[in-house]
């Protein structure tokens, strides 16, 4: 059998030819039909650009349906997608680029220029341009290609994806996701979730992550439904559209925006089956303000990008506002302590879990991959969490050094390495505070060296060409010095605590 995912996919499209399977923002719709040809047109122009299995190509690209046709050209194709946030700047995508060593980059055509600069002709790669308005030269190959109805045959272990999460370390690593690990998620949270034959979602992540690459477009193709598909999250769009849904996948801050709108209420949402909550924590507040001003219980799911999704509150039970709920079938788990040895229940340790969710290690790095998993095959998620009795989980912590703002991973070291090198700065720490839209925010504090003056704009300022605007901290503290434990450890936790009314 071949163990590509998009045969799985394919095998569940509706029969009916004009089954709708993408709206765009205008309205105008793109039936599983033509995205069943389309995908299989373009994975024709990949193989043409040389593309072969296992090749990587590197797409950093304006959300539309276009693109997330060519991310089902590169499964069709048996190519490794590996998508990048549109806010990463040239010198991010370069070490991408250095590490993955692509055969074709996808970029919009603004970025094409200085995309070219960097590729320099090395690996051989090619480039294509696509832009958001369904233009450029990959979609001018793709007027000129001819049907195409292949699906390459893969071991359900080759690889689909690589997904680059930053690290503790400052360096990013690409997770590596199969066919399998990619499959197996998709088809639990179908099950889990009770998808039904007249669910709608509404589609407003962004593509270049798990969450709304994978999590919500799986889901909708292993189901069939239609995807209202907007380029970005608009709280005006969602609400007009929320009448006719009855699915909605968000981050904390979708649901803190909507909250903050009055059209948001129970008669609007009167059709809404299911709101999803994950990649950061949803606060008890929202979740209760949410259920008082619409009738709904948010569905709050925990994941992360080395393991799809792991947990998540049960669809016909208790939805428990703070906690991530059950792990999904298949995936096991236990809370440990620093050896991996389960701990008491109820006591807060490591989760380590494992399943055929996990990942199959970072691009490259063999030994950080070792570092990252137990003897016996749990993968350490260096999130801290407790579970009840009866396997109930809540997220009490991070033992990385992690920020997540608006849903988006920030690695305090990758900033902190930046700021070092700017002239006049002796050393930093950058930390995260809450934030009433963002949940965290990056601040940095510092500490100069008295060689130059330093202001928080000059900072900023330094950064700006090397750190994607989400990462750039929303405020920069100078202190003469940074406080430290006996052994000389930086003390972040005074530091948050210090800080912590920055936003509020
Ligand atoms: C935008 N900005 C941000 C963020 N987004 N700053 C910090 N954190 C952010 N997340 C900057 C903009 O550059 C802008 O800067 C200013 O903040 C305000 O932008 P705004 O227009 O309000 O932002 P937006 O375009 O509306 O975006 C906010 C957003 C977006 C909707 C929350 O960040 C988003 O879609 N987040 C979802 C992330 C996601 O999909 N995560 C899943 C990862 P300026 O004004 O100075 O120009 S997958 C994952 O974590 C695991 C697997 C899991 O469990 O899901
Ligand atoms: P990423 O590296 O982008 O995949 O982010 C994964 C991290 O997001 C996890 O390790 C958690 O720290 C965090 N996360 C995801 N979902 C939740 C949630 N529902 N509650 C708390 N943290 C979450």
């Amino acid at each position: 059998m071949n163990g590509n995912l998009y045969t799985l996919f394919q095998s569940r499209f509706p029969t009916d030819p004009e089954a709708c399977c993408f709206e765009k923002p205008d309205g105008s719709r793109v039936s599983y039909l033509e995205t069943d040809r389309d995908s299989g047109r373009m994975a024709g122009v990949l193989r043409a650009a040389g593309v072969e299995p296992g090749d990587r190509v590197m797409v950093q690209v304006e959300k539309s349906v276009e693109s997330a046709l060519l991310y089902l050209a590169c499964l069709r194709a048996g190519a490794v997608y590996l998508p990048l946030n549109t806010a990463y700047t040239v010198h991010e995508v370069a070490y991408f680029f250095e590490d993955a060593e692509p055969k074709l980059v996808v970029c919009s055509t603004q970025n094409r220029i200085g995309m070219a600069a960097m590729m320099n002709g090395r690996f051989g790669a090619q480039l294509h341009t696509l832009d958001g308005d369904a233009t450029g030269s990959l979609m001018e190959a793709l007027a000129q290609a001819t049907e195409d109805d292949r699906i390459t045959e893969l071991d359900r272990d080759d690889l689909a994806a690589i997904l680059y999460t930053s690290g503790t370390t400052g360096r990013s690593k690409g997770a590596m996701l199969s066919h399998d690990n990619l499959a197996s998620n998709a088809l639990a949270l179908h099950q889990i979730w009770g998808w039904q034959e007249s669910d709608v979602l509404i589609h407003a992540l962004p593509i270049f992550h798990v969450h709304g690459l994978f999590v919500a477009i799986h889901c909708a193709l292993l189901n069939g439904s239609p995807m209202l598909f907007l380029p970005k999250f608009d709280a005006g769009a969602i609400l007009q559209r929320i009448p006719r849904a009855t699915v909605l996948m968000g981050v904390p801050t979708f649901y803190t925006r909507l909250l903050e709108r009055p059209e948001l209420n129970r008669d609007l949402c009167a059709n809404m089956r299911l709101f999803i909550s994950g990649s950061a924590p949803l606060l008890a507040e929202t979740f209760n303000e949410f259920e008082q001003r619409t009738g709904k219980r948010i569905l709050e799911r925990y994941g992360m990008t080395e393991a799809g999704m792991i947990t998540s509150n049960p669809l016909i039970g208790e939805r428990s506002a703070g906690s991530v709920g059950y792990f999904l079938p298949g995936v096991s788990g236990r809370v440990a302590d620093d050896q991996g040895c389960e701990v008491a229940r109820g006591t807060p340790g490591v989760l380590e879990i494992t399943g055929p969710n996990v990942f199959k290690g970072y691009w490259r790095m063999p030994e950080k991959t070792a570092t990252e998993f137990r003897a016996d095959g749990y993968f350490i998620t260096g999130d801290i969490a407790s579970m009840t009795d009866d396997g109930r989980i809540t997220i009490v912590g991070r033992a990385k050094d992690l920020i997540i703002s608006g849903g988006f991973n920030v690695y305090p070291k990758e900033i902190e390495l930046l700021i070092d090198e700017i002239d006049g700065v002796k050393e930093s720490a950058v930390i995260g505070v809450p934030h009433p839209d963002f949940g965290e925010a990056v601040v940095a504090v510092l500490v100069a060296d008295g060689s130059r003056p330093l202001s928080e704009s000059d900072v900023i300022g330094q950064l700006a060409d090397r750190l994607a605007k989400f990462k750039q901290p929303k405020r920069v503290v100078l202190l003469p010095e940074l406080p430290r434990n006996t052994m000389g450890k930086v003390q972040k936790n005074q530091l948050r605590e210090r800080y912590k009314e920055s936003f509020h």
